[in-house]
């Protein structure tokens, strides 16, 4: 079995998964090529010595530039935040490595068709390049996608997508990074409404046509963890409408200020001749309705997507027994080192990636121009 040497720059949350994915894919999964953990880069000497004991890495670094010029490498994870995505991911394409890249691809459209560019042209001498939308690669999420596919729902009408959560409701939480726009380039609409817009490009098969945007940034200055406070320069919450090329129309909410909702991604489907549902905090789970049945037996089936015949489910444990948030990652790595095992380009790509960012820039650009049309407040009094 051949190996396939990976470098990875970044180690926190994404890192962290990214590690475990790592640890577990060839345990999992056989396949042709073996992933060896060589070396785990951050800034930080200390922190990078730890982050290779704690997380299963051979070496540790801090110099991402001569990481990949290392002759001992085969592939670059980068789980950096956005404003390096562009920098890294080209710099290793350029010096022949295989790149694997969280999402969103970059901090702006221009950057992404930079990163776009450069994989194709690394692509014609065979080195591949991932973005990493992880939730792709939920079972239940590639089953949504099938029964789609098998027109088990009909034409598709409407596509409604949230992504959820709460961790920045108290104005005490502190500036951190992805509440700065000069880093992570947008705020929930780039972190987590990216997601929910290749998820559901990625289901229905069809891609985002337009959008009429609203975005709003609730608590505008937080404590900086050196005293004092500091300016939030992204959205706390991005609202959108948005057309698809197959005719759905669809609506999409990513908030940071959903009281409550901790990683609250749903996305439903309504066509034709049935529907979709999946929540993620039940994503083991799919629900379908088949309006196709006898009316006494129509209604929303569970669907447990745990059976050997599920996508990537065979791998793991007898039916019955549910995957969790590791396993999307150990899912996506899989499919990377198949990809490059097969000499094919993994998807998604960095240029179904940029079509995510144009996305995005879109709605940050309706968001900013949109025509609102003020409700007079005549019953105001009365209420
Ligand atoms: C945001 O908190 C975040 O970590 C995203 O960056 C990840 O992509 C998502 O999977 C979980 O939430």
């Amino acid at each position: 079995m051949g190996q396939l040497r990976v470098g990875m720059v970044g180690h926190a949350f994404m890192g962290a998964a990214h590690s475990q994915a790592w640890r577990t894919v060839n345990h999992a999964f056989d396949l042709p090529l073996s992933a060896r953990m060589t070396v785990v880069c951050g800034r930080d000497e200390q922190r990078a010595a730890a982050a290779a004991v704690k997380l299963g890495w051979e070496s540790h670094a801090t110099d991402w530039r001569a990481v990949i010029e290392r002759n001992d490498l085969d592939l670059v994870d980068v789980c950096t935040p956005g404003d390096t995505h562009a920098e890294i991911g080209i710099a290793a394409l350029a010096a022949g490595k295989h790149v694997l890249c969280e999402k969103p691809l970059a901090n702006s459209v221009a950057e992404a068709r930079e990163m776009a560019a450069a994989a194709a042209a690394a692509e014609a001498h065979g080195i591949r390049a991932m973005c990493g939308f992880n939730y792709r690669r939920v079972p239940a999420v590639a089953l949504m996608r099938e029964l789609v596919a098998a027109g088990r729902i009909g034409e598709i009408r409407h596509v409604r997508a949230v992504y959820l959560q709460d961790w920045i409701v108290d104005p005490q939480f502190p500036l951190v990074w992805r509440l700065r726009k000069d880093v992570a380039g947008s705020g929930a609409l780039g972190d987590i409404g990216a997601h929910i817009v290749d998820l559901t490009q990625f289901v229905t098969g069809q891609l985002i046509t337009g959008v009429s945007a609203l975005t709003e940034t609730f608590v505008r200055s937080r404590p900086l963890s050196g005293g004092g406070s500091g300016e939030v320069t992204v959205d706390d919450a991005a609202l959108f409408l948005a057309r698809l090329d197959g005719g759905a129309v669809a609506t999409y909410e990513a908030t940071r200020f959903a009281t409550g909702r901790k990683n609250g991604l749903r996305v439903e489907l309504n066509g034709s001749l049935g529907s979709v549902a999946f929540d993620f905090e039940r994503m083991n789970e799919l629900e379908f309705y088949d309006g196709t049945l006898p009316p006494a037996e129509q209604g929303f089936s569970r669907i447990l997507a745990t059976e050997p015949e599920h996508p990537y489910m065979s791998a793991w444990w007898p039916a019955g027994h549910p995957i969790g948030y590791e396993h999307t990652f150990t899912h996506e790595v899989r499919d990377l080192v198949a990809a490059i095992a097969d000499r094919k380009a993994p998807t998604p790509s960095f240029a179904d990636a940029l079509q995510v960012q144009i996305v995005l820039d879109a709605v940050e650009r309706s968001a900013a121009t949109a025509t609102w049309v003020p409700v007079e407040a005549e019953l105001a009094a009365a209420l």
